[in-house]
């Protein structure tokens, strides 16, 4: 099964493009960690980017949050990565009708289709949402990565929305890059890429009902990808966490596909 194969293997049968250049990156740079970059100015985003571009095989935005958000924050953004060769996760998480979706992933003030390489989104309205991504133009070759579970107390997904989840993607092969999830949802496609938030080695959880679990723990329950917020980011020093998390991640993953 998947959890065996080494990431060259995997880009291997992807059928969509991102999730192929992600495999491809992690097995190049030997890093399966995601950061993600919850800053409000632009410019720390930019500087932080910087110290653990290196290190990341993925970089995780919520543009919404940017204060100072500016086409030339995107341009910067860009440059980045193709200099630390690292791919661009919008966590939009869109969640409405597919007409609507289409509007938000690709006009407004974010334009997220030219220069997002993948985006999250709920499965919650249904296939059209899908529909709605694949036939959206896109300056670029585009992915997605569908919630097929979370990390936050209480949340509502059930084992059957789980698994309805997984169906309604197996669908629309070449627009999936993944899913996110803290668990397993599927052994099927090992083309595909299992992204999953709520890391810290700090504490167990935040006061807003975030739980965390450890790098070792979420690559043994079949993450591909691991996404670390303020477990880096509210560090003191972030290029060091940065490179600490990588490397008990990598450990973790090389442990993995020994079986
Ligand atoms: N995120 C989660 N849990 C989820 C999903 C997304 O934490 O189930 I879907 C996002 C929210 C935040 C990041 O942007 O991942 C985690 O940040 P921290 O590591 O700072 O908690």
């Amino acid at each position: 099964n998947r959890l065996n194969m080494p990431y060259e293997k995997r880009a291997e049968v992807s059928r969509n493009s991102i999730a192929k250049q992600l495999f491809t990156i992690m097995a190049t740079k030997k890093t399966n960690l995601c950061i993600s970059v919850d800053l409000t100015s632009s410019i720390q985003i930019l500087n932080l980017l910087e110290k653990v571009g290196e290190h990341v095989c993925l970089v995780k935005t919520h543009v919404d949050i940017i204060e100072d958000f500016n086409t030339n924050f995107v341009e910067q953004l860009k440059q980045l990565a193709t200099k630390f060769n690292f791919l661009l996760l919008e966590d939009r998480k869109f969640a409405d009708i597919g007409n609507t979706v289409s509007l938000q992933y690709s006009k407004g003030v974010y334009k997220i289709s030219e220069w997002a390489d993948c985006v999250t989104v709920h499965s919650l309205p249904g296939e059209g949402i899908l529909k709605a991504l694949n036939s959206t133009s896109s300056d670029k070759n585009k992915g997605v990565l569908l919630l097929a579970e979370m990390s936050s107390e209480g949340n509502l997904i059930t084992p059957d929305y789980t698994k309805a989840t997984v169906r309604m993607a197996e669908k629309y092969p070449q627009l999936m890059t993944g899913f996110v999830c803290q668990n397993a949802v599927t052994f099927d496609d090992p083309g595909l890429v299992q992204l999953t938030p709520g890391v810290q080695l700090e504490k167990p959880k935040d006061n807003l009902g975030q739980v965390y679990n450890t790098p070792e723990k979420v690559i043994e329950n079949g993450a591909d990808v691991v996404v670390v917020g303020r477990g880096i980011v509210a560090s003191k020093n972030p290029e060091t966490e940065a490179v600490l998390y990588k490397n008990i991640l990598w450990k973790s993953y090389s442990k993995r596909i020994m079986g």
